[in-house]
């Protein structure tokens, strides 16, 4: 994920139970009467580059085998969304869908009982809260297509993982090979190479972490040889930010403090801040950059008011990231800590308090990390 803010599973199953070209068999497989429908392919909720990339990625490859397949994405939902989806028959659900109406919002006939489901860039159930109730039923159909260490064994006894990949549709490659019968040097179908590209491009910084792997850019340069134009989808989803989001910057830089020689710095973003400016959860995350550019500074923590209407408790939302090199500190071992998860270099948490004491809580758990 681009936006790593999101609270993962402590189990740790064993991480992949099977292989591209069995998902694939599988995907390409006749359906059983009692569960005819199309396959239904899903993601994290807000879903970021990555999860629409692989979501979309995997839909379009069955499309053009002739499977019937549909994405189904959760909100919030960010401005590209709509154009990078096309017209690849994708449902939009609200984050805010209550376990009670939830079938309502899907479809709920016989005829319409997806074949098999595929998680893609996550494979815990917290990220997945929305669709839990209408999951739990199924699991034993669903195949998990992810690049996170955490998750959860009980979502599917299926699962393709790969911690070392830079983005999950790097994970998704091979499985989109073994569909469209492609060796891993042949181009692919442009719109299906487009969303390879973009999950690569957005999970790595646009080639600049610590992930972006010699695979990483071979991949990308597979997709470039494909037709993608990579300097529009740049345009497209790193330059589409809403007039309100430098004033938003503007708060976040404002409220940064520095810790421990200048080696932590953490910003923030109050209620009142996104009140102010009428600004949402969709217009921040991704606030980290400046901070990171400091020389000392080696984790940057950002911390944004969550708390939604009628919430009986204040919800602070955490992102930490890293630098990698000697020492690094593990910002996904942090967000264990407190309940949460990611990756080394950008982990997530969100906490039950209010952003003071929340930033109490994250600075202790540094402390306790750090080498
Ligand atoms: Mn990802």
């Amino acid at each position: 994920m681009n936006n790593h803010t999101h609270a993962a599973g402590h189990s740790r199953p064993p991480l992949s139970t099977t292989t591209p070209s069995e998902i694939a068999s599988r995907l390409l497989a006749a359906p059983t009467s009692d569960a005819p429908g199309p396959v239904v392919i899903t993601t994290h909720a807000k879903p970021d580059g990555d999860a629409a990339g692989s979501s979309l990625a995997l839909a379009r490859a069955l499309i053009h085998k002739g499977v019937p397949a549909e994405v189904w994405h959760v909100g919030p939902f960010q401005g590209w969304l709509k154009t990078i989806a096309g017209d690849t028959p994708t449902r939009r659900i609200s984050q805010d869908t209550p376990a009670a109406s939830l079938s309502s919002a899907l479809p709920s006939d016989a005829s319409n009982e997806p074949r098999a489901i595929v998680v893609t860039d996550t494979g815990s159930w917290v990220q997945l809260e929305t669709l839990t109730p209408w999951l739990k039923p199924r699991t034993q159909r669903v195949m998990v297509i992810d690049h996170h260490l955490q998750g959860d064994a009980d979502l599917s006894p299926r699962r393709l993982v790969e911690t070392t990949a830079a983005s999950a549709t790097q994970v998704l490659a091979p499985v989109i090979d073994a569909l469209l019968g492609l060796r891993a040097d042949e181009a692919l179908p442009e719109p299906i190479a487009r969303m390879l590209y973009l999950g690569l491009a957005t999970d790595t910084g646009w080639f600049k972490f610590s992930n972006t792997s010699a695979a990483a850019m071979r991949l990308a340069a597979r997709m470039i040889d494909s037709g993608v134009d990579h300097a529009g989808l740049y345009q497209l989803i790193d330059q589409q930010d809403a007039a309100v989001r430098p004033r938003l910057l503007g708060r976040a830089l404002s409220s940064l403090r520095y810790f421990d020689e200048n080696t932590i710095a953490f910003m923030a973003l109050t209620g009142g801040d996104l009140r102010e400016l009428s600004a949402g959860q969709e217009d921040t995350g991704g606030f980290a950059e400046p901070a990171m550019s400091v020389m000392s500074v080696r984790v940057v923590a950002v911390f944004t008011d969550a708390t939604r209407a009628g919430d009986a408790q204040p919800t602070t939302k955490v992102s930490l990231r890293s630098k990698p090199g000697t020492n690094a500190i593990d910002v996904a071992a942090v967000c264990a800590s407190l309940g949460g998860g990611g990756h080394a270099r950008a982990a997530g948490v969100k906490l039950k308090m209010e952003i003071p004491q929340a930033q109490e809580a994250v600075l202790q758990a540094l402390r306790m990390k750090r080498g």
